[in-house]
This record gives C-alpha cells, structure tokens and sequence, in this order.
C-alpha cells in the first residue's frame, strides 16, 4: 500500500509539473533611427540612456544586430513579415502585406491567430511624419493586430524654442516641416508629445490585458527628426560640449559616389556649431524616449507581469551622427545599419551576445519562446540558442541592402563588404574592420585585396540566390541546413 502511495504521489507530482506554463507574454519595443552610437551600454557613453541600459543588463544584449535595410519602411517590412527585402521585393513605404500575400502571417499575426491579444501602438509599420501628425495609421497592416493606436503628435509644430540646422548656412530660416533636421526644445510635460501618450497607452493596455496574453508592439517616433522633445531633456546636452567624429582629410576620395550618404554636411549647408546641435538635440531626444522607454517597463514590473513577459528592444536602423559629415540613414555604413538588440526572456540570465544577428531572426525566436508554429520558409533564425549560450554563433555574417536593392552589404568578423549593383558596375568598398572600425580607408582596388573581394562577390552571389528563394514549395529552412 505504502507503495502504491508513492507511485500516486509521483503521478500527482508529475503531473503538476506537466501542466501547460503560463503563456509568455511578448513586449516589443522599437525606436526609429536609434544609433548603437547614443546608446550608453553600447558604447556611447555622452549619450545617457538608463532605461535601456538596465534592459540591457537584465537581458541578452546583441553587440553585432543589424538591419536588412536602413530605411524605416522596407525594414519593418522585413522583420514583421520575416522576409529579406530581395524576398518581398519590398523595397518601399509599404507593410509587405501585398509582397507576402493573404495567407502568409505576419509576427504578431501569427500570435493573434494563436488567443494572443495583439495590439500596436505608435509606430510599428512604416507612418510618415504627416501621418503621425494627424493620427494616421500609415503603411500598417490591419490583420496584424487586434487593436491599434496612433499617438498624435504636434512634432514641428510644437510650442518651443525650434531651431533649423540643416539648409540654414546663415541661421536666419525659419524652422520648416520635412524630413529635415529642425530642433525644438518644446514647452510642457512628456505627454505633450507622441512618445509620452505611446508609453501613457501602453501602460494602460499593459494593466487592461494583464490576465490574458498578449503581444504588445510599442513604436517610438523618437530620435527620428525633427528633433523634439521637452526641454529639461535638452539640458545635460549642452552643443559647445558634444565632440565630433574624427574627420579624415579626403575621407570622401575612396567612396564610390553612390556611396555618398544622401545628406552630408556638404549638401545640408551646416556647418560646425550646427553639426553639434544636431547631435545634442539627437541625444536629448534619445533620453525623452528612453524614460517613456522606462515607464512602459515599469507599468510591467508593477503588474507583477516580469516573469511570464518576453521584452524585445531595438530600432529600425541606425543613424549617421557626423561620421564621414554624413547625416541620417539609407547608406550601409556601419552607423547606420547596426542597431541596439536587447531580448530579456524570463529565466534566462543576462548575458553579452556577440553572434551577427538579424532583425528578422526577432520573428522566429519570440514565436519558438512562445511555443508557436512558425512558418519554415520565415528566413530568420531563432536566436533562442544564443538565450543560453551568448558563445553560440547563430550567422557568420549580417546581410542588408538599400538603394531598391541594388547596394548590397556582407559584414563579417573581420570585414565590411559593400557592392553598389549587382555586377559591382557602380564600386565596391571594402574594409578591415579589426583595423579600421570607423571606416576611413577602402581596401576595394588594391591587389592585396583582390582575393578577398572575388571572395565576397561569390558569397554575395550565393546570398542572393538564396534570399529570393521564397517559394512555399521549398522547405526553405531545411535547404540551408
Ligand atoms: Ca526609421
């Protein structure tokens, strides 16, 4: 009998343990134009990003993410649908629904489609500044979500003190709308602004959804221009302090011409008062959005919600921020397609990850955490191994394009690789970057380096052939294995 007992008390025992966890709730937050260089548990230590930085150090933190395309459109295309650009051809302002078709699911579609609450806040799929200020959904893609909130901004209409650094060599222009680089130090609290009623909204959705699970994308429209944010932000960012990145005489000689970034010091008329403005005011809306960063995490940690929510962090692409006088994004420099990744999955320890990794390995890895089905032709790759081996090597290399998908980058432990067409009709740059991290001298033309380039011609071949292999007749995962 005494037996028997404990053979029933293992049952029981066995069966507690065998009962389904709590489904893990997924908390994703996305920056736009977030450099890893204003980052301060990167590497920038000027720029002070707390919040972030305590994500970080609770979490895995990716030192090598990149984007597939450093424009926002096309890159949130591709880690939401969890194709590469070549893929779903989708080069443009649209969601990649059209690309992808009805029938194939999005990140958190698929998570909708599995009970999961789904909600999108801000800016996930691509939103113009125009739509932004009039609140509405931009290039968003419905079946994505159960419910959606765009969080008006009044942006460069902001009451303030507005400034315009770029295309005002003489100081006197007013500030102006665009995609340009104008400063306002605004009046009022946080909430004035899109990014205070995103994380105000998140927080409320956070406390609402609580008991059920859900998959909650939360967009900040911050540090993407123009540049505005609550004044005291701008305060510990004082413009006579901010040190430049080193410039180079003839810098510019060794770049193909289409590899010129689109704005320049040069072409945007600034001069050097103007660059540090822009970089301080970059900073100041840095640390605006990582304390509305702190608050949706802290709505988290109140709801006692820590230990059964995945919480993701990233931007779109990065952000020239004076390197080479470039400005902004679109070029495949190494500012402006790396990015901050930061994946905290309850009951992992925190740890340093310094595989190559990929926007769109985001999809696959939350979705194998959660215990869904995923597609096998998605073309990201868990990063769940890396959860509890950051040694572990998930890729030996980050891909990403711009220019439509005529420029091409391969980046490697020990090389940048970028092609302008396919043929490399319009140059090549090539740089050791154990020796030459901030890119200064392309290695493309010389004879030492001919092996190398032919090297990565053929990889960049093979990389393509690869990524537009999106047939659903081909197992696609098993195919690259
Ligand atoms: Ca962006």
């Amino acid at each position: 009998m005494k037996s028997l007992n404990i053979i029933l008390l293992f049952i029981l025992v066995g069966t507690a343990c065998n009962q389904p966890a709590k489904k893990l709730n997924v908390l994703f937050i996305i920056s736009d134009d977030l450099t890893t260089t204003a980052v301060s548990s990167y590497e920038n230590k000027a720029s002070k990003t707390p919040n972030i930085d305590k994500l970080a150090a609770e979490g895995v933190r990716y030192t090598r993410g990149y984007c597939q395309y450093p424009v926002c459109g096309p890159s949130r295309a591709s880690f939401m649908t969890g194709y590469y650009p070549h893929a779903t051809t989708t080069f443009g302002y649209v969601s990649g629904r059209e690309n992808i078709g009805p029938d194939r699911k999005t990140w958190s579609q698929l998570f909708k489609d599995n009970g999961y609450f789904t909600a999108r806040v801000g800016k996930i799929y691509h939103m113009g500044i125009t739509d932004h200020m009039l609140g509405r959904n931009g290039e968003d893609d419905e079946a994505s979500w159960n419910e959606r909130y765009n969080s008006i901004g009044l942006e460069w209409k902001a009451p303030g003190e507005g400034e315009l650094v770029q295309g005002n060599p003489d100081g006197t222009l007013p500030i102006r709308d665009g995609n340009v680089m104008t400063i306002v130090k605004a009046d009022g609290d946080d909430l004035v602004h899109s990014d205070g009623k995103t994380a105000q909204k998140a927080s409320e959705l956070i406390r609402k959804h609580k008991d059920e699970p859900f998959f909650l994308a939360v967009g900040f429209f911050r540090p993407h221009v123009p540049f505005v944010a609550p004044k005291p932000y701008f305060e510990p960012y004082p413009y006579n302090k901010v040190i430049m990145p080193e410039k180079v005489e003839g810098d510019w000689d060794d770049i193909p011409e289409r590899g010129i970034n689109y704005v320049t010091s040069i072409n945007a008329q600034m001069n050097e008062t103007q660059e540090k403005k822009a970089v301080a005011a970059y900073y100041a809306c840095v640390a605006y959005m990582d304390t509305q960063v702190g608050k949706v995490l802290n709505t988290l940690k109140e709801e006692g919600l820590e230990d059964n929510t995945i919480v993701v962090f990233t931007a779109d692409h990065g952000y020239h921020l004076g390197e080479h006088s470039f400005w902004m994004k679109v070029g495949l420099h190494e500012e402006s397609v790396r990015v901050p990744l930061i994946i905290k999955v309850p009951g992992k320890k925190p740890a340093v990850c310094n595989s190559f990794v990929e926007l769109l390995d985001m999809y696959p890895t939350v979705a194998e955490l959660a215990g869904l089905q995923f597609s096998k032709h998605l073309q990201g790759k868990s990063l769940v191994k890396t959860l509890d081996n950051p040694a572990h090597q998930v890729r030996d290399m980050a891909f990403s394009v711009t220019q439509g998908g005529k420029t091409f980058l391969l980046r490697d432990e020990n090389w940048a690789y970028i092609q302008y067409d396919e043929d490399a009709a319009s140059g090549i740059e090539l740089f050791d970057m154990k020796k030459d991290p901030k890119q200064f001298t392309n290695l493309a033309a010389l004879p030492k380096y001919a092996q190398v380039v032919s090297d990565f011609q053929e990889k960049l071949r093979a990389k393509l052939q690869e990524v537009r292999t999106n047939d659903l007749e081909i197992d696609y995962n098993q195919m690259k294995e």
